[in-house]
């Protein structure tokens, strides 16, 4: 019908922080605040990605980052988005980077939340057009407002995340997010600058078709995942790997699947980080009923021991994990 050619119009992202809030009646409104940071921010990565093969900034710079990893021009750029967006937002008063070693100072102690965010995560995908995403994590300091910030603050379980997400840059641009009451995503109409309601309440099914990995260190894979591995085969099951932990997390979450990053001999405790990648999807997993484990326990409740600490990572449908969990030795 005509209707459904129709222009969405319907709950701007804005709209619905403003209604949350108000459900909340004694915020203050420093959270919603910070969410339009990013949410502003997002707007700005989406609008240099969409161009980036046209501008250049799909390449690399001579600079690699202190992990020893090649930069690209879009990592820098979006790491400065965002930590730009919330220093100037002034509601969080230090910030964690995947891209940065240390603690960035966003001169204003006063302000009760730390963010940890990876501004561009799956960046290898970039130069061949294939989306990437944004994943970040916010909770409450644990220093005091006014007193200086420390370590300890960015080293609280996933299970202290006050507000988790992320941002898919794909065909659409979407936000989906968590504030700890459901998980609700949104896709941004470029040409409007809104980001409008589309996927209110999402849940996980509780089983799925796809099994996202890398197989190529398989022989040096856990029992557990090659037992696993062998039944997601026998049981037909179909593999999907963009090779961008977004876009494999987000598909399965909305058609149901599961994402593995085992340990193996090339990455003893798996590729992927405990505070940038894995405890925002994590939450956001259990949100939507699905789940997120490191083989054995929640990621949710391991306690970091440093900032950039690895972890095996395993999350999707909640019957999937089960299945996964049952092969632990
Ligand atoms: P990055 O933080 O350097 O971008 O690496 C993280 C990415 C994830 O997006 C993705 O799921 C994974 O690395 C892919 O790793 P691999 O190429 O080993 O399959
Ligand atoms: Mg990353």
């Amino acid at each position: 019908s005509i209707q459904s050619f129709s222009y969405p119009v319907g709950t701007t992202i804005d709209r619905f922080i403003g209604q949350r809030q108000t459900e909340h009646p004694t915020a203050k409104g420093e959270l919603s605040q910070l969410l339009r940071d990013i949410v502003l921010a997002s707007k700005i990565i989406s609008r240099e990605i969409n161009r980036a093969g046209l501008s250049g900034i799909d390449g690399m710079t001579e600079e690699e980052n202190f992990h020893g990893e090649k930069q690209r021009m879009l990592d820098v750029i979006a790491d400065v988005r965002f930590t730009s967006a919330l220093i100037k937002g002034e509601q969080v008063c230090a910030i964690l980077s995947e891209e940065r070693e240390g603690i960035i100072d966003t001169g204003h102690p006063e302000a009760k939340y730390i963010v940890i965010i990876d501004p561009l995560d799956g960046s290898s995908n970039i130069d061949v057009n294939i989306s990437v995403g944004t994943i970040f994590s916010v909770y409450r300091r644990i220093s005091k407002p006014g007193e200086a910030f420390t370590m300890e603050d960015f080293l609280q379980a996933g299970t202290a995340q006050v507000a988790a997400g992320y941002i898919l840059y794909g065909a659409s641009t979407m936000l989906v997010y968590t504030t700890g009451d459901g998980v609700n995503g949104f896709t941004y109409e470029p040409s409007l600058g809104e980001y409008f309601l589309s996927h209110p309440k999402i849940t996980q099914p509780e089983s799925g078709d796809y099994y996202s990995i890398n197989e190529n260190q398989r022989e040096s894979f856990p029992d557990q995942v090659k037992t696993y591995l062998s039944s997601c085969k026998k049981d037909n099951l179909n593999t999907r790997y963009v090779g961008s932990l977004v876009c494999d997390f987000h598909r399965n979450l909305l058609k149901g699947g599961i994402y593995l990053y085992p340990s193996s001999e090339q990455y003893q405790d798996g590729k992927l980080r405990l505070l940038y990648e894995c405890n925002a999807l994590a939450m956001i997993a259990e949100q939507a009923s699905g789940s997120s484990i490191d083989g054995s326990q929640p990621i949710l409740r391991i306690q970091p021991e440093w900032h950039h600490q690895r972890v095996p990572f395993f999350t999707g449908s909640s019957n999937m994990i089960k299945d996964l969990l049952g092969f632990s030795t």
